[in-house]
């Protein structure tokens, strides 16, 4: 079996995450199509949701707890359609380089039971990277066994399968160079934190909020702790800068760049 990298493309760069209604960025994602092209091991690419998954998440009640039934069943058409052109559009850009890729949503074989993953089959996503296919995920509106329906967010997804599949090297791309002790939008000289590790988490947990625009899946910090649970010695964790050129290649050839690193 090669090593498995499970990169996850944030949803702010693959996406216009402001415009409504949502619109893709295809020059992000032509070039990130690119950058993947030449990496050799097996490879499964997960989307975040983006303009097309957090505005229509957010419009149908999935950000409130006490949302009613009707209204979260109402959404999921809407949220499910929006994913699925985003996932088309990155998986016409991948086959455009010549790499033979295959889409397998959350929704059709993913549970949630009170928001967390309840059961997750990994077998056809085994099968299709052992026959030499890459496989794109993403994050999905999944029925929940106590709540109808939940979000279930593609950071989520890029963890539990790389705890589950094994994982070598897990690459978080998002619009910011990793993690930093303020938010860079409102604070220009926050400052870059390139290592996390047991020593100095509390503290740099304590500095990440949750993202702003309309995210409803919890941004940075939990990003970080859900990262922090899968760190082992000898795997590759990174949250990185997917909008500057060339660091997901420097990335994907184990090299020095701009990055958040996380460790045991
Ligand atoms: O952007 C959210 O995934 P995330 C997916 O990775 C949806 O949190 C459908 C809103």
């Amino acid at each position: 079996m090669k090593p498995l990298t499970i990169v996850k493309l944030g949803g702010s760069v693959i996406t216009y995450k402001d415009s409504s209604p949502p619109r893709i960025n295809f020059k992000n994602l032509t070039r990130i199509a690119k950058e993947l092209k030449e990496y050799k091991g097996d490879l499964i690419i997960v989307l975040g949701g983006g303009a097309h998954g957090h505005q229509a998440a957010h419009s149908h009640g999935y950000a409130n707890p006490e949302s009613p039934k009707d209204i979260l069943l109402k959404g999921i058409p809407p949220i499910r359609h929006n994913m699925s052109e985003l996932a088309l559009s990155v998986e016409t850009s991948l086959n455009k380089e010549g790499i033979l890729t295959v889409t397998i949503p959350p929704f059709c074989s993913v549970t949630l039971k009170k928001g967390v993953i309840h059961n997750f089959p990994i077998h056809i996503i085994r099968k299709s990277l052992d026959n030499g296919l890459v496989v794109v995920t993403h994050g999905d509106v999944c029925f929940d066994e106590e709540k109808t329906a939940a979000i279930l967010s593609g950071d989520t997804i890029a963890v539990y399968l790389t705890e589950k599949m094994n994982a070598k090297t897990i690459l978080i791309g998002t619009d910011v160079d990793g993690v930093l002790d303020d938010n860079p939008r409102l604070n220009p000289s926050a400052k870059h934190i390139p290592l996390i590790n047991q020593k100095n988490k509390e503290m740099i947990l304590s500095k990440t909020g949750p993202s702003a625009n309309t995210d409803v899946t919890g941004g940075m910090a939990k990003k970080v702790s859900e990262l922090l649970d899968i760190a082992r010695k000898n795997r590759i964790i990174a949250i990185f800068n997917l909008t500057v050129p060339a660091r997901l290649k420097s990335l994907l050839r184990n090299e020095p760049t701009i990055c958040t690193r996380i460790q045991p």
